[in-house]
């Protein structure tokens, strides 16, 4: 049959199953979550597309979140879309959100449903009223222990327990990439369908990139290492410097171009400002998946145990050789 054909054909549940080459009841609860998230990702990426023409999407709600940064109307409404699309799945118990001070239990579910969805629904929301690009992240992991005190202390365990992990990448056309653990691999949604369609699987990340992505305005405020990494790129030949305010923009250029981001500690924050079971734990466990690596500067971000919720870890991920050049310089100061 037509190549171009099969591959129209071969939807992102339809993938799930034949990564897992199984028809299994474990199989079957992924293929279904990750067209749950497929679901989410289309409703998000309509309302946004009409930013500016409707109410509800461009603004503040007026609303500061748990992280006490104010909260957009876009990061409501995604973070709802999502509660919404799996509260039907059958199959989650729990959300847990950045936005969300506690996870969501959905009780109904509870007795069937084991999963629970971790996600950011909105990330980069500072870009939503200017029409540059955002993302979804995402992580499904199995609920361990009935969690009938609604404490997820089983959600405080590390990022190697994610069964599935990705993002979706509202741009000039609409990406998800995901892994369930076996490779990394891209869709694109095609609005003509409503289906999101493969374009690339075992996506590899270079090596090594010449992108170095780093917010360079908090320079004075990092340590000095991190500091000499930057004098180490301003003077040496080949490095770009690429940053938009959405990382998962800013760490798919570098899934498919190579290089490396950073989202340092601070003096004041030497924890930095993004959130492990939400944001670094889910790329790094994609990532690394790609070839890459993802590390807080001394550790394994997948290696990061939380002991809150919402626990916040440096990070530094992307090319194997640009995030061991930026260890360097914290390991051993040069
Ligand atoms: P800063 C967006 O809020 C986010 O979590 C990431 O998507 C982004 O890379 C970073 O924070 C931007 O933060 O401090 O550089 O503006």
């Amino acid at each position: 049959t037509d190549k171009s054909l099969d591959r129209d054909c071969t939807t992102l549940s339809r993938h799930v199953l034949q990564q897992l080459q199984s028809f299994s009841p474990d199989a079957q609860d992924l293929s279904a979550l990750m067209n749950r998230i497929a679901l989410a990702g289309k409703l998000v990426a309509r309302r946004m597309s009409r930013a500016g023409l409707m109410e509800g999407v461009l603004g503040f709600t007026g609303e500061v979140n748990v992280q006490g940064e104010s909260v957009k109307k876009m990061d409501v409404y995604a973070n709802d879309v999502f509660i919404s699309v799996f509260k039907q799945s059958g199959l989650v118990c729990r959300l847990a959100s950045e936005e969300m001070e506690k996870p969501y239990y959905i009780p109904e579910n509870c007795p069937i449903g084991r999963y629970t969805l971790l996600y950011d629904p909105i990330d980069g929301s500072s870009n939503t009223d200017n029409n540059l690009s955002l993302g979804s992240i995402f992580a499904i992991r199995q609920q361990e222990g009935t969690d009938s005190d609604h404490k997820a202390a089983d959600l405080l365990t590390n990022g190697r327990k994610q069964l599935a992990a990705g993002y979706i990448l509202y741009g000039p056309s609409t990406m998800l990439v995901y892994t369930i653990g076996k490779g990394v691999h891209s869709f694109v949604l095609d609005p003509s369908l409503g289906e999101f369609i493969l374009t690339e699987e075992n996506i590899r990340i270079p090596n090594h990139g010449s992108v170095y992505s780093v917010n360079e305005g908090n320079f004075w405020q990092w340590e000095e290492s991190i500091r000499e990494y930057i004098r180490y790129v301003h003077r040496t030949e080949g490095y770009s410097a690429r940053y938009s305010g959405a990382m998962v923009s800013d760490i798919h250029r570098i899934l498919v171009q190579g290089g490396v981001f950073l989202y340092p500690g601070t003096i004041q924050n030497p924890e930095g400002k993004l959130r492990l079971l939400y944001e670094t734990a889910p790329l790094a466990f994609l990532i690394e998946q790609a070839g890459g690596r993802a590390t807080t500067g001394l550790m394994d971000i997948l290696d990061v145990v939380p002991k809150k919720l919402h626990q916040r870890t440096p990070l530094i991920i992307g090319s194997k050789e640009d995030v061991a050049k930026v260890e360097s310089f914290i390991q051993n100061g040069h």
